[in-house]
């Protein structure tokens, strides 16, 4: 069985969705905080700073790997430094002393485009670039690497990472990331509403479709042991745009589409980020390659959220 650790989040809930489509709904534990009263499969409450707790779900379902999705994001991090550098950095240890105490055959770990910082090439960053992050997430995200690879090195664990770019989704609004702008402003334009930005229009950020994310996420998942050369954790790119592209592609769809810039403490966190990522070794070691560019991922998010808000827009209509 397949547990998954804060399968309420961004990428958790559709990841978790997608397990089960793939391996059987009696087969996946979802868990988070708090209960999904709609989740239709197996869901445990599990706070992941409580190690106990863990390890007891772990036994009790015979898990043999662990998705762990649970973390602070970086804006979000930012308002209580010390308190998002205990949580992220406690959880992931926890699931990786379970995970070597009840023999789990495989975990993933997602890392993300914030463990870099100034000294990394802004364009076409390379998965080996020097890690100064800026933001407490992305120190939490660099040492969380560090430490899936010390237990793959020391334990012969079996850790597996991504560095997710910014992640666009319509399934549900993220929360407290930097790169949350790019799902906001298709709600806004579905509902004809001016979406105001918070970061400044030519800020380029690496980005990635839901889906390619999460197939990423179960591709690298799935690749023999011997394809993962990298340890610590693979560069992922969809493609990169920034405020000012996305909403010219919206436009092309929502003709009235309306959208104004008040940049936020969230631009100083995208001014350290990547502008573009080079994933060349993820596409060499485990076949990675995305399938949405900017003008599919607006025709999928516009279509799908005019769905989600269909009666709400007939009742203004
Ligand atoms: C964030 N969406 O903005 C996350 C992600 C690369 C961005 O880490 O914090």
């Amino acid at each position: 069985t397949v547990l998954v650790i804060g399968a309420n989040g961004q990428v958790g809930s559709v990841l978790t969705e997608a397990l089960q489509d793939k391996y059987g709904k009696e087969n996946i534990i979802a868990s988070d905080l708090r209960k999904r009263e709609d989740f239709d499969g197996i869901f445990e409450v599990i706070d992941a700073t409580n190690f106990d707790r863990i390890k007891e779900v772990v036994t009790e379902y015979k898990v043999t790997q662990i998705y762990h999705l649970a973390a602070i994001l970086s804006a979000k991090g930012e308002e209580n430094p010390l308190r998002t550098w205990d949580i992220n950095v406690k959880t992931l240890l926890n699931v990786l002393e379970v995970a070597r105490i009840c023999n789990i055959e495989k975990v993933f770990y997602p890392s993300s485009i914030a463990v870099f910082g100034n000294s990394a090439p802004r364009n076409n960053t390379p998965n080996d670039a020097y890690l100064d992050p800026t933001t407490v997430y992305g120190i939490s995200k660099v040492d969380g690497e560090n430490w899936a690879q010390y237990y793959h090195v020391k334990y012969g664990l079996d850790v597996r990472s991504i560095r997710y770019p910014g992640i666009i989704g319509y399934q549900s609004l993220p929360g407290g990331g930097t790169t949350d702008y790019a799902v906001d402003i298709y709600h806004k334009a579905v509902l004809n509403e001016t979406f105001t930005c918070f970061l400044n229009e030519d800020t380029a950020l690496p980005m990635i479709f839901i889906d390619d994310a999460i197939r990423a996420t179960i591709e690298i998942m799935e690749a023999p042991a011997e394809h993962i050369k990298i340890r610590t954790s693979y560069n992922v790119a969809g493609i990169s745009f920034s405020p000012k592209d996305v909403a010219l592609e919206i436009s092309e769809l929502c003709p009235g589409f309306k959208i104004d810039y008040k940049p936020d403490f969230r631009q100083d966190i995208a001014d350290n980020w990547p502008k573009s990522i080079d994933d060349s070794e993820a596409r060499m070691d485990w076949n990675w390659k995305p399938d949405y560019n900017l003008c599919s991922i607006t025709e999928t998010m516009i279509s799908k959220l005019k769905e989600q808000y269909k009666d709400h827009l007939n009742l203004t209509e």
